[in-house]
């Protein structure tokens, strides 16, 4: 694929680009996390409920990225953000970190990342690389005494910066989506943000997704084959 100089590309990524370095998806293989469904431990509801059993899942999480490298795909993206610079966006739904360790130095994570976290008072976030794996010692905010929880979006919650998402919505000229299901809002619904302005939206991943009618291509094989060669 050929960029001219003035296009501008925004890259939607989904659990299915990290799959080729051995992290599981979350509608794939049963979508199970110890009997649990994945949408029950990823929820306010959840943590409400449960705040121990909510950090055991995001701790093996933070054990299962540490262990992973990054594959050909990330790769791929890094590599082209090196030539286009800030006429590229990457937008990642993915917590792990597997796409700056492969080079890309822009990456917004709508979904929050697995290595920060946040008291649920003060709400900043920061670096967190700890495990948190015996329910009787939670970590608590060294400001004000209350939890910190992992720095994700979890269902019912805000993505974050969303301004910065659709103000590059809007002047992006190509829309490339890898490795998503198409199943989770707002981020499932950007096709048709740049379907109604009529740039070129293109899927990559070995299945077509939920939203595959707004896409004006799709090419069917796993990020790692198809990425490398398209870009
Ligand atoms: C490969 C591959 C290979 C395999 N190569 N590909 C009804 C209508 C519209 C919206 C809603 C609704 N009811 C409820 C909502 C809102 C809700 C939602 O969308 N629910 C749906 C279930 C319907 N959304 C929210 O609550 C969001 N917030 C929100 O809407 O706020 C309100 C608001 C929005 C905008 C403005 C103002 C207000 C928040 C969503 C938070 C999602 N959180 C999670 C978990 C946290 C992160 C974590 O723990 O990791 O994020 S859920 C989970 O799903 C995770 C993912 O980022 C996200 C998307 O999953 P993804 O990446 O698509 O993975 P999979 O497993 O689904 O698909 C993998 C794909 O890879 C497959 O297609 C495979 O084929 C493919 N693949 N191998 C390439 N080698
Ligand atoms: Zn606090």
């Amino acid at each position: 694929m050929r960029f001219e100089a003035e296009d501008r590309v925004f890259v939607l990524t989904g659990a299915g680009v990290s799959a080729a370095s051995g992290l599981a998806t979350f509608r794939g293989s049963g979508g199970l996390w110890n009997g649990h469904r994945v949408e029950d431990v990823a929820t306010p509801e959840a943590w409400e409920a449960d705040p121990g059993l909510v950090w055991r899942f995001y701790s093996m999480r933070r054990r299962d990225a540490l262990a992973a490298q990054p594959n050909a795909a990330h790769v791929a993206l890094a590599e082209l953000e090196k030539q286009m610079g800030d006429r590229f966006y990457l937008c990642t739904q993915n917590v792990d970190d597997l796409h700056e360790r492969a080079g890309s130095e822009r990456v917004h994570h709508m979904h929050g990342t697995l290595f920060e976290s946040r008291c649920v008072w003060c709400e900043k976030p920061f670096a967190d690389r700890a495990f948190y794996e015996d329910g009787a010692a939670l970590p608590v905010c060294a400001e004000c005494g209350r939890a910190v929880r992992p720095h994700i979006v979890w269902f019912g919650e805000v993505p974050l910066d969303l301004n910065s998402i659709f103000r590059e919505l809007e002047r992006a000229t190509v829309l490339l989506v890898a490795g998503t299901s198409g199943s989770v809002y707002p981020a499932a619904g950007f096709v048709d943000v740049a379907h109604r302005r009529g740039i070129e939206t293109i899927y990559v991943g070995p299945e077509e997704p939920l939203n595959a009618r707004a896409f004006s291509e799709i090419l069917l094989g796993p990020a790692t084959e198809v990425l490398p060669t398209l870009l």
